[in-house]
């Protein structure tokens, strides 16, 4: 089984995922950008830098001003660095030499920038593929004969990048390691009277000690109502004593992201509403889990809309088994198919059930971040059912004659009035190959299910309620973070 990186230190494969590329590019050069990092406001002070996502990809390399020159035939990489004037040793510390980059991040070659336009005139005219932002700039580069095009590499990185290599896998498992740990000192460090932007600041305090060292996106720290609002980034509010708080948040690896959802009771405990809404969502979860995990054998895989579909099923009878949807709303038909008919999972939960991950949050893939056919090895995929008690989705669905019969306001009004916002569970899975785990004997390793392998179980991020709340009674300890990777 795949294992995590030990250290932050540890060489990764990534230039081998570049292969891929030739299959689809018929010969020919690809030129990617690094990147430069943003100034703020025109000042001479600079935002963190992250590099363009294709060029970590094919590079490894996280530095700003950097460029990639590959042959997709030998797969041969030519890094290109800035040439830095001398004073930069005494501003940013010492500028590595040119054997040295090519050691550390396995380039067959290392040029500078001002030694690009030369290299390609020496020579034979080829294609010269870029992405769109990176054009003008090669087109100027680029010598006579040579045809510049940004048509069709990122169709064909978008493509390459949905299937992950093992050295993807092991950055995002690292990554769900860090991001793991820091969901559950955000449990232990958690108490009626806190802020949301303490737990926010726990959260990249604990992943950045533990060797993550920024977010993938911005976390998102709902407590009570401010569940309910799904891109909720002010983190200003209050936790409250009988509060849910719903934290989605992921730290990068390697500029590899996990996307963690947990939801947990500011009190410690799960109890009365809250706790049935939670075993909903978690129900919700496990259906499409199990339904992904199901070895395709014989038959077409299921795709992620199955799961989706799975998942809403669960979710509308778990909602109305906790009264907040009327049992005789259908007048006979079968009450499922006409709830799901009238688009009534909608009102509860606005978005999809999941997406690529990978050095983007909202990973590519030629079909787009949301996989449309059936689940190929290689996938990784977040699985992120939710319930939630969304004023303007209810205030709407008041109106909808086909929905409102279904809804008991009455119900919903009084949960919101206690407090309660909702509830999302995310973990993130890697397709293996279909019957991969039993056959090799190692079903038992923790987070194999089936073909699937949950990197969140892996991680050791419980989801079940009696165990959140056993981590909620631990002491939170901020140098068990700074251990983490002693
Ligand atoms: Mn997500």
């Amino acid at each position: 089984m795949l294992a995590v990186p030990h250290s932050p230190e540890s060489p990764l494969p990534l230039k081998p995922s570049l292969q891929l590329c030739r299959e689809f590019l018929a010969g020919g050069l690809l030129y990617l950008e690094a990147g430069e990092a943003p100034r703020r406001n025109g000042s001479d002070v600079f935002h963190r830098h992250r590099s363009d996502s294709y060029f970590v990809y094919v590079t490894g390399v996280e530095l700003p001003g950097y460029g990639a020159l590959v042959d997709t035939e030998t797969a041969h990489l030519t890094l290109v660095a800035p040439r830095l004037p001398e004073e930069m040793s005494y501003w940013v510390g010492r500028v590595p030499t040119l054997d040295e980059l090519a050691e550390q991040y396995g380039a067959d070659r290392v040029v500078y920038d001002d030694e690009l336009a030369g290299l390609l005139a020496a020579r034979p005219s080829a294609d010269l593929h870029t992405l769109p932002g990176s054009a003008d700039k090669v087109k100027k580069l680029a010598p006579a004969g040579w045809r510049v095009t940004s048509d069709v590499l990122s169709v064909c990185m978008d493509r390459c990048r949905a299937t992950k290599t093992d050295g993807e896998v092991a950055c995002l498992l690292a990554a769900s390691v860090a991001s793991g740990g820091a969901h559950m000192d955000m449990w232990r460090a958690c108490r009626p009277g806190l802020r949301e932007y303490q737990l926010e600041a726990v959260f990249s305090m604990s992943s950045r000690c533990r060797g993550a060292p920024c977010p993938g996106y911005p976390p998102i720290v709902g407590s009570g109502p401010n569940a309910a609002i799904m891109h909720y980034e002010a983190l200003e509010g209050t936790v409250e004593a009988g509060h849910l708080v719903l934290v989605d948040a992921g730290a990068e690896w390697r500029c590899y992201t996990a996307d963690i959802s947990r939801t947990f009771p500011a009190s410690g405990r799960f109890e009365g509403a809250a706790r049935d809404l939670y075993g909903t969502v978690l129900a919700a979860q496990e259906a499409a889990l199990d339904l992904m995990a199901a070895p395709a054998v014989g038959g077409p895989a299921a795709t992620l809309a199955d799961a989706d579909r799975a998942a809403r099923r669960v979710l509308l009878t778990g909602l109305r088994d906790m009264g907040l949807l009327r049992r005789e709303a259908t007048g006979g038909s079968d009450w499922l198919d006409a709830a799901l008919d009238a688009k009534l999972d909608r009102v509860f939960m606005p978005h999809g059930i999941g997406h690529h991950l990978g050095l983007d949050v909202h990973d590519v893939s030629d079909a787009g971040p949301v996989p449309k056919g059936p689940l190929a090895p290689g996938h990784v995929l977040t699985v992120e059912p939710g319930a939630y008690l969304i004023a303007p989705l209810l205030a709407r669905a008041r109106t909808d004659p086909r929905v409102a019969p279904f809804v008991d306001f009455g119900a919903a009004e009084a949960l919101m009035r206690g407090g309660l916002g909702g509830v999302r569970i995310e973990d993130n899975v890697l397709v293996l190959d279909a019957g991969a785990s039993g056959e090799q004997g190692v079903a038992a390793a923790p987070g194999l299910r089936g073909r699937l392998y949950n990197l969140t179980e892996a991680a050791g991020v419980p989801k079940a309620m009696a165990e959140v709340e056993e981590v909620m009674r631990q002491e939170w300890r901020p140098a068990d973070a700074l251990a983490a990777w002693c």
